[in-house]
């Protein structure tokens, strides 16, 4: 299967990013072909200093080389080198139905939590989303659950493209986490945890350990002691719980067994220490790719020249396809 995914670096990468985008981008390459993206113009839809967006473009980069993206088995890039993403962005507009990018409940959120900056590219970003992943002829997209809505409107555009102008686009499906797929912010288990959310709801890949004891131990919990997975009566506890084992590769009813005998307390040390652990050689790597820029460089330069190569024999294919003058 050909595979495209991305995230924007639009602030720290969090565990949510990991467990429901990153931990299976990093499965799928053995077995499938691979095209991961920094998706640096979705990040310019938030008011984002420009230094600091070139800073985080490196970092996300880096991020995902430290979790195990191999740019040998993967073409990793990012998405301002590959101009033809915006191009057919501006295609996929004309055939995009405002009605339809209105129902987009990130829109609807994003627009409520920063009313100061409602803008057209928050408005289109479904669209340039589309572009992303209809250009190299996806066919999955691992993505968190918040994702899922609109990679439904991308399979749409791409339905309409085809029915108006002739097959052209593969239909693209998501790709979801069984568990994991929305893991919620610390500090409000009612809300996603998210970049732009507060730093007390999410655990950011960067986080030392001290802070993630103090994020852990501040963490929401539900009312009563026992440590027993119920998601809808003990929403906070079930995705603490879902975090410990999928972090762990323990099942939830052992972790219930190891903590039932203990209370919170101890549950959200040993949760703590689960998160410790696998942050730290990730941290290790994350410096070493980060600290050698040059290398880090490169290996988006060779990653951009490789999506460019097939970006641009699909644009050729789309501009003839709608009657764009050669
Ligand atoms: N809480 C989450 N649980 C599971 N998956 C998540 N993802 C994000 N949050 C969670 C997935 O990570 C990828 C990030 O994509 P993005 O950066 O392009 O956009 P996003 O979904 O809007 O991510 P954030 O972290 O919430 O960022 P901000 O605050 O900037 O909007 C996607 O696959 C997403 O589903």
């Amino acid at each position: 299967m050909r595979i495209f995914s991305g995230i924007k670096p639009s602030g720290d990468l969090h565990l949510g990013n990991y467990i429901g985008a990153l931990s299976q981008w990093i499965a799928l390459q053995d077995a499938h072909e691979c095209i991961y993206c920094v998706v640096d113009l979705h990040a310019l839809t938030v008011a984002i200093d420009p230094s600091e967006l070139r800073r985080r473009t490196l970092d996300a980069a880096a991020w995902y080389l430290a979790l195990g993206l191999d740019p040998k088995k993967s073409t990793l890039f990012v998405q301002s080198h590959v101009s033809a993403h915006a191009e057919l962005g501006w295609i996929l507009n004309t055939i995009a139905k405002i009605s339809e990018l209105k129902a987009m409940h990130q829109f609807k959120e994003k627009s409520k939590s920063n009313p100061d900056n409602i803008n057209m590219g928050l408005f289109d970003y479904p669209v340039l989303m589309a572009s992303d992943i209809l250009l190299y002829d996806t066919e999955g997209v691992p993505v968190g659950e918040d994702q899922k809505q609109h990679v439904e409107l991308v399979r749409e555009l791409a339905r309409r493209f085809n029915g108006r102008f002739g097959e052209t686009f593969t239909v693209p499906k998501s790709m979801l986490m069984k568990h994991g797929a929305r893991v919620m912010a610390l500090d409000n288990p009612a809300k996603k945890m998210e970049k732009t959310g507060s730093v007390d709801g999410y655990i950011a890949l960067s986080d030392t350990p001290d802070l993630v004891k103090k994020k852990i131990k501040r963490a929401v919990t539900d009312s009563g002691r026992e440590i027993l997975f119920d998601a809808k009566k003990k929403p906070a506890l079930a995705n603490l719980l879902t975090i410990y084992h999928l972090l762990s590769g323990q099942a939830i009813s052992d972790i219930e067994k190891a903590y039932a005998q203990g209370g919170y307390k101890e549950f959200k040390d040993g949760l703590a220490r689960v998160l410790i652990e696998f942050l730290a050689p990730v941290q290790e790597r994350y410096g070493q790719y980060r600290g050698d820029e040059n290398n880090l460089r490169a290996l988006l330069a060779d990653g951009a020249s490789r999506a460019k190569k097939h970006a641009e024999k699909k644009m050729i294919m789309i501009k003839r396809r709608i009657g764009l003058y050669e």
